[in-house]
C-alpha cells in the first residue's frame, strides 16, 4: 500500500528524524510527534526548515524530526542569538527553535527576552518540565514555589513564567499547552509557524525520570487535574478554503500573515487573544487559583518583525552580488561628504 502524500508530495516519514534517545514516556517525545504531524500536514519543505536549539534533553529534540532539514545545536541558552543570525542571513528559512525551561528561563533568559523584544521571526517552543532533566533533576527557574524534588527538596524560589515574561515584553504570539494534548498543541504549532514574528509556545512536558511524582506541579497527573483551556484552537492553512460555522460570540477567526486562519472557539471564559492586559489577567487568575491556563493567550498580527524593520533583503545574503552589497562611487562620495 502506498503512503499518503502531503500537498508537496512527501510522505509522513519524510518528517521523521533519528530514533529518540530520551526516556520512554518523556513529554518531549510527544512534542516531537506533534511537530512531525504539524510539519507534515502543513507541507513544509524540509530544505526551508532550520531547527535551532541549545543544550538539554529538550534541545536534543531537533534530531528526532525532519532529518533532511537544517539544524544547529548551539551553546546552552544561546539559541536565540544563533536563530537571529541565521534568520537575518536567510529570510527564506523557517526558523524553529526548541528549548527547555532551563535553557530559556535560567541561563538563556536574557537571550529569550531580547529575541522577543526584537520580534525575530521564529517559532520558539519551550519544552517546560520545571527541571534540568539532562543534569539529573535540579529545579529550573520555572519550578513553582513549594514544588518538591524527587528526593524531597522543596523549591523556595518564586517561578519565572515564560508566558508572563513574553507578554510583558510585547511578544506578538504567546501560547501555552500540554505535551499530552495533541489536539491543542498541533494547531498551535501550525499557527506559530504561520505567524510572522516571535511565537512563544510554552508546552508543559513532564520529565518522567526526575519530575513526575506527587509534589511536582509539572507532572502528568497534576496537569490533568489542573488544566484549564481558554478556547478550542483550530488552524486552517492558507491553501484550504475557510468554512466556519459562525455562531455569534462563539467563534473567533483570526487571519495570519500568510493567509492562514486561526479559529478560536470560546469555552467557559470570554478570552480575547488581542487583549494583552486581559491575557496577563487570565494568567494571574490561573496562578492564584492553582490552575494551568492553556490555549492561545495573545496574538498581534500587526507588529513588524525585526528583518522587515531593518530592511533585510528577502533574498539570502549569500546570493547578493558585489554590486548589490557595495556602494557605487557616487553613493560613497555622497556618504563621505557628510563628514567633510
Ligand atoms: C554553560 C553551561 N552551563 C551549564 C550546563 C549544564 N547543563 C546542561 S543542560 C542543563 C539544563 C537543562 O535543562 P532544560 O533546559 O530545562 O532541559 P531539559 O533537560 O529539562 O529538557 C544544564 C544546567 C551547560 N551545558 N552549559
Ligand atoms: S531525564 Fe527527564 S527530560 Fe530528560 S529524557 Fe528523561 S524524562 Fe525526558
Amino acid at each position: 500500500m502506498s503512503a499518503t502524500l502531503n500537498r508537496i508530495g512527501l510522505p509522513r516519514d519524510a518528517y521523521k528524524g533519528a530514533a529518540t534517545t530520551l526516556c520512554a514516556g518523556c513529554g518531549h517525545n510527544s512534542i516531537t510527534n506533534h511537530l512531525i504531524k504539524a510539519l507534515y500536514e502543513l507541507g513544509i519543505e524540509p530544505h526551508r526548515l532550520a531547527k535551532m536549539s541549545g543544550i538539554g534533553c529538550s534541545s536534543k529534540t531537533p534530531a528526532y524530526f525532519v532529518e533532511a532539514a537544517h539544524g544547529f545545536n548551539g551553546v546552552h541558552g544561546r539559541m536565540p542569538a544563533l536563530t537571529t543570525g541565521a534568520q537575518l542571513a536567510n529570510r527564506q528559512l523557517i526558523m524553529l527553535g526548541v528549548s527547555g525551561d532551563g535553557d530559556t528561563a535560567s541561563i538563556g533568559l536574557g537571550q529569550f527576552m531580547h529575541m522577543i523584544r526584537r520580534n525575530i521571526d521564529c517559532t520558539y517552543i519551550i519544552e517546560d518540565n520545571g527541571t534540568y532533566g539532562l543534569t539529573k533533576g535540579q529545579f529550573s527557574a520555572t519550578a513553582d514555589l513549594g514544588s518538591v524534588q524527587k528526593k524531597g527538596a522543596v523549591n523556595t524560589f518564586q517561578p519565572i513564567d515564560p508566558c508572563a515574561v513574553a507578554l510583558t515584553l510585547g511578544c506578538s504570539f504567546v501560547a501555552r499547552s500540554f505535551s499530552g494534548d495533541g489536539k491543542q498543541v498541533v494547531p498551535l504549532i501550525k499557527a506559530a509557524i504561520a505567524h510572522r514574528g516571535t511565537a512563544v509556545l510554552d508546552i508543559i512536558s513532564p520529565c518522567v525520570t526526575f519530575n513526575d511524582h506527587d509534589g511536582s506541579t509539572k507532572s502528568y497527573s497534576w496537569v490533568k487535574d489542573h488544566e484549564e483551556s481558554i478556547a478550542d484552537v483550530s488552524f486552517i492553512p492558507f491553501y484550504e478554503e475557510v468554512h466556519v460555522d459562525y455562531e455569534p460570540g462563539t467563534i473567533r477567526d483570526v487571519e495570519l500573515h500568510d493567509g492562514s486562519h486561526i479559529l478560536l472557539k470560546k469555552l467557559g471564559e470570554d478570552h480575547d487573544p488581542s487583549d494583552r492586559r486581559g491575557a496577563m489577567h487570565v494568567l494571574e487568575e490561573g496562578r492564584s487559583a492553582g490552575h494551568l491556563v492553556t490555549g492561545l493567550l495573545y496574538l498581534d498580527t500587526t507588529m513588524e518583525d525585526f528583518a522587515t524593520t531593518e530592511h533585510i533583503p528577502e533574498r539570502p545574503l549569500k546570493d547578493l552580488g558585489e554590486d548589490e552589497l557595495r556602494l557605487t562611487p557616487d553613493q560613497f562620495a555622497s556618504f563621505i561628504s557628510e563628514f567633510a
